[in-house]
């Protein structure tokens, strides 16, 4: 593979950025009358402004051919043809097998794994509607209300994120939450008002062997069979009785039968299963969104697989110059690599995405943070940026400073919606919460167009304002964002926007020649707990093998830990 930074395309760009950083967003807008409708893509129901972009026509060209010479198109066909791309763990990388609403075969090892997939949603779709209509019983004879979603990182953020996203959609009388962390707090506050005769536990967990989850699930058969059935039956989980109330509140989610099994749920029926082809932090659209599919129903849950579907058909096909994931992500790398800015925001003018940043967090952030190339040598260029954020606008009255006066370069995507989600259900609400979603819309605009254009010292002047405060109040604009835009905050548009961002994470990783699939960083986390429980539990002092600052730490918590 030649080195990135050898490349004539990368080095074209590279002098090229010397002609582009002193440019002022103001003059190529007024340089070029047609810019707005030069720099923008329609694309499964997303709208992209690209022009606030610090960028020509040159710019796009030579990024595009960069993309060529770093062969994108090769790696995804790759990706879709199933050939193991992730190869620190061979295995193939196929999330998008998981939403191919087509009757397209996809092979992993000369099979095809779609008729699995569509078993997997048949069953899932079939033990939602049992849930959803009140026919799933509890131990006790009735119905489940309480949904409870155990699992951490990939296993939690998708369908956590996703179910708060299209929460108008859910089933009112049903109550789901996530739990996630090992922090008891959180399975305590989460099951402090339900009750355990109409509750429902989703262990998800593709290893199950996640010491979170194994921990949370563990926790929770004993508030259950403890409130079912008294304090005895929680300390033998795997008597008779115990089994068939476990049976009836809890199901799983893994690609692990034996370990389910050994858990105490039924794998042949209280299993869902997915497979190691599919990513933690891309396994919402599989049986991880199980939680998910039972709050908003089937049929919601396969409008979201068309809108990924949707994506997925759009990045395969589209030319590189008119394929939105990869124009995000060469805009991504134009700046991070070229300007040297290490984050970008992502800024959700909807209340509903109030968990879609951390979502994203995961998505890029591990996929892309990696510091070795695919041929196992130190990359020489900075790999996947720091993404941040949150919605707007109470972003506006937070970290936004920073953003139009700061002295960091931090390009920003905005994401906003035509009409607020709920208009959809709630004619008493477009009545009561009228001009709401005019004014988000407004201030989404406001920010972009401040950003990019700034406020010179002679307007300010020409505000009356006292000349020692006018550096202070001049705005440098020339900050560059993407303005995205849909009509609505659906499934589909929710699907759609999720492959958006997944495939712009593969281009650059490609670009970047790293492996985007793997997470080395994450198994290190979950080893080391392991080797310091013992030692926090041992009745007397273990032999120290850790440094005198962790050594000492242990020897703290031990000290204290009975006080
Ligand atoms: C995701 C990561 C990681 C993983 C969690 C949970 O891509 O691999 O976030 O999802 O560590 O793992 P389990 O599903 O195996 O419990």
């Amino acid at each position: 593979m030649n080195h990135l930074v050898d490349l004539p395309e990368w080095q074209s760009l590279q002098a090229h950025y010397q002609q582009i950083a002193p440019l002022h967003l103001r003059d190529l807008f007024q340089q070029d009358p047609g810019r707005a409708e030069r720099f923008r893509l329609d694309a499964c129901g997303w709208f992209l402004d690209y022009s606030k972009n610090r960028i020509d026509r040159q710019t796009m060209d030579l990024l595009v051919k960069l993309a060529k010479a770093c062969g994108v198109e090769e790696a995804r066909r790759r990706m879709f043809s199933g050939e193991k791309i992730n190869r620190t763990e061979n295995r193939s990388v196929l999330h998008i097998a998981l939403r191919n609403r087509s009757s397209q075969p996809i092979y992993v090892d000369g099979q095809d794994v779609m008729p699995q997939v569509r078993r997997v949603l048949d069953r899932m779709a079939d033990f939602s509607e049992k849930v959803r209509s009140g026919q799933w019983m509890g131990a006790k004879g009735r119905p489940i209300r309480n949904v409870v979603n155990l699992g951490i990182g990939g296993s939690d953020l998708g369908p956590a994120m996703a179910y708060e996203a299209l929460k108008p959609y859910a089933q009112p009388n049903l109550r789901v939450r996530f739990v996630s962390n090992i922090d008891g707090a959180h399975l305590a506050g989460a099951l402090a008002d339900l009750d355990p005769a109409e509750t429902l536990f989703i262990v998800v967990s593709k290893t199950f062997t996640t010491l979170e989850t194994m921990t949370n699930a563990a926790s929770a058969r004993r508030w259950l069979l403890s409130g079912l059935g008294g304090a005895e039956l929680a300390e033998a989980p795997q008597s008779a009785q115990a089994r068939q109330m476990t049976a009836r509140h809890f199901v799983a989610v893994s690609t692990q039968a034996d370990r389910v099994a050994q858990f105490g749920i039924d794998a042949a029926q209280n299993m869902f299963e997915f497979w190691d082809w599919v990513g933690g932090r891309y396994s919402l659209p599989s049986a991880v969104g199980l939680a998910l599919m039972v709050a908003i129903g089937p049929e919601h849950f396969f409008q979201m697989l068309e809108g990924y579907h949707a994506m997925d058909r759009h990045f395969y096909t589209a030319p590189l110059e008119q394929n939105m994931p990869v124009l995000l992500a060469l805009l991504g790398v134009w700046y991070h690599n070229f300007f040297g800015a290490p984050t970008y925001a992502v800024i959700p003018y909807d209340q509903l995405l109030a968990r879609f940043v951390a979502y994203l967090q995961q998505l890029d952030m591990e996929s892309n943070g990696k510091g070795t190339t695919q041929e196992g040598t130190p990359v020489a260029w900075p790999t996947g940026p720091i993404l941040w954020g949150d919605v707007g606008t109470n972003a506006q009255h937070a970290f936004f400073q920073l953003l139009h006066q700061g002295t960091h370069l931090v390009p920003c995507d905005f994401i906003g919606f035509v009409q607020p989600a709920w208009s959809a259900f709630r004619e008493d609400y477009t009545r009561l919460f009228a001009g709401h979603h005019d004014r988000l819309i407004a201030n989404l605009l406001a920010q972009t167009e401040a950003l990019a254009f700034g406020k010179t010292a002679e307007e300010v002047r020409a505000e009356a304002v006292e000349d020692r405060l006018i550096p202070h109040r001049t705005f440098p604009g020339n900050r560059p964002s993407n303005t995205l835009v849909a009509q609505r905050l659906t499934p589909y548009s929710l699907g759609s926007l999720i492959a958006l961002y997944e495939h712009k994470i593969f281009v650059q990783g490609v670009i970047w020649q790293i492996n985007s699939f793997d997470q080395w960083g994450v198994e290190l986390g979950k080893q080391l707990a392991n080797r310091i429980l013992p030692e926090l539990q041992a009745p007397q002092e273990p032999p120290w093998k850790h440094d005198s600052s962790t050594t000492q730490l242990i020897r703290w918590y031990r000290q204290h830990r009975s006080g």
